[in-house]
């Protein structure tokens, strides 16, 4: 993985009610911009629409359904529930008893999520070894699962060859970055399994686009997906090089939330 960019924080300041609004709550953006309720607004004088800080940057706030990106398929709630009940049982047997650290900017931190790779022995991140450990029965049957979704939507078979478990307490997330490190192989798809722990609330997953010219992020093209338990998504090749992808702090997150990253070496 990429340097994380982070706090990239997407909460908003919601500019009626003055109160942290998250953007997942479109709905009601909606309602307040496009309809009577903006009407009304417009027509009392007293009552201005005050642009918050990104909006007077011209950061576009509200973000696209991830359904749009045909590089990225969604596939919702399919990893059986038998799989789901026995990962979330053991998965945190999965994980070391300290959490790693990385570089940001120069600085070693906190890595802020638990983490574990299975599959293979060596993996580092940001300069840092991560632990490994040998696939467990219910982390083969979810890769295989996983394998024939792809498999579904692809002539080009896959067989991932290690994965990536992020754990996430509520106050976690991970900076946008792009998974590009030499060691995966980018001409294969890296495919992403979702689960929560009971009592645990959906996560935003945002995509943000790159400028053509700079390669950097172009904060005005943004897609969503609020990832469920046994949600399933691909990135497709290409998109690390296209795309960053995060999962931003949320103040309303509770509960535990892991995700899945499979992915291939070169
Ligand atoms: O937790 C997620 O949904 C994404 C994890 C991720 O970005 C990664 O492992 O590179």
């Amino acid at each position: 993985m990429a340097q994380e960019i982070q706090e990239m924080d997407t909460e908003e300041q919601h500019p009626h009610h003055g109160t942290k609004r998250t953007i997942s709550d479109t709905s009601e953006s909606l309602r307040i911009s496009d309809t009577s309720e903006s009407l009304r607004i417009s027509d009392t004088p007293e009552k201005t629409h005050r642009p918050t800080k990104k909006q007077k940057r011209g950061v576009i706030t509200k973000p696209r359904p991830i359904a749009e990106l045909k590089q990225v398929p969604y596939f919702p709630t399919t990893i059986p529930l038998a799989d789901e009940k026995e990962f979330l049982a053991k998965v945190e047997n999965y994980f070391p008893p300290h959490r790693g650290t990385c570089m940001v900017f120069g600085k070693l931190r906190n890595i802020p999520r638990d983490q574990v790779v299975m599959g293979i022995t060596e993996y580092s991140y940001s300069g840092q070894m991560v632990q490994t450990t040998p696939w467990t029965p219910v982390m083969l049957r979810i890769k295989k699962y996983v394998e024939q979704k792809w498999a579904e939507i692809s002539d080009q078979p896959v067989n991932f060859d290690y994965g990536l478990i992020n754990g996430y307490n509520p106050e976690d997330s991970v900076g946008a970055h792009q998974d590009n490190e030499p060691s995966i192989n980018q001409t294969q798809p890296i495919g992403s399994v979702t689960f929560i722990a009971p009592g645990g609330t959906p996560r935003p997953f945002d995509l943000w686009g790159t400028s053509p010219i700079t390669r950097k992020i172009d904060k005005s093209a943004k897609w969503r997906a609020i990832l469920r338990s046994r949600d399933v998504i691909f990135m497709r090749p290409g998109v690390q090089s296209e795309f960053y992808h995060e999962v931003p702090k949320r103040k309303s997150a509770r509960g535990r939330r892991y995700n899945i990253t499979f992915r291939c070496v070169k």
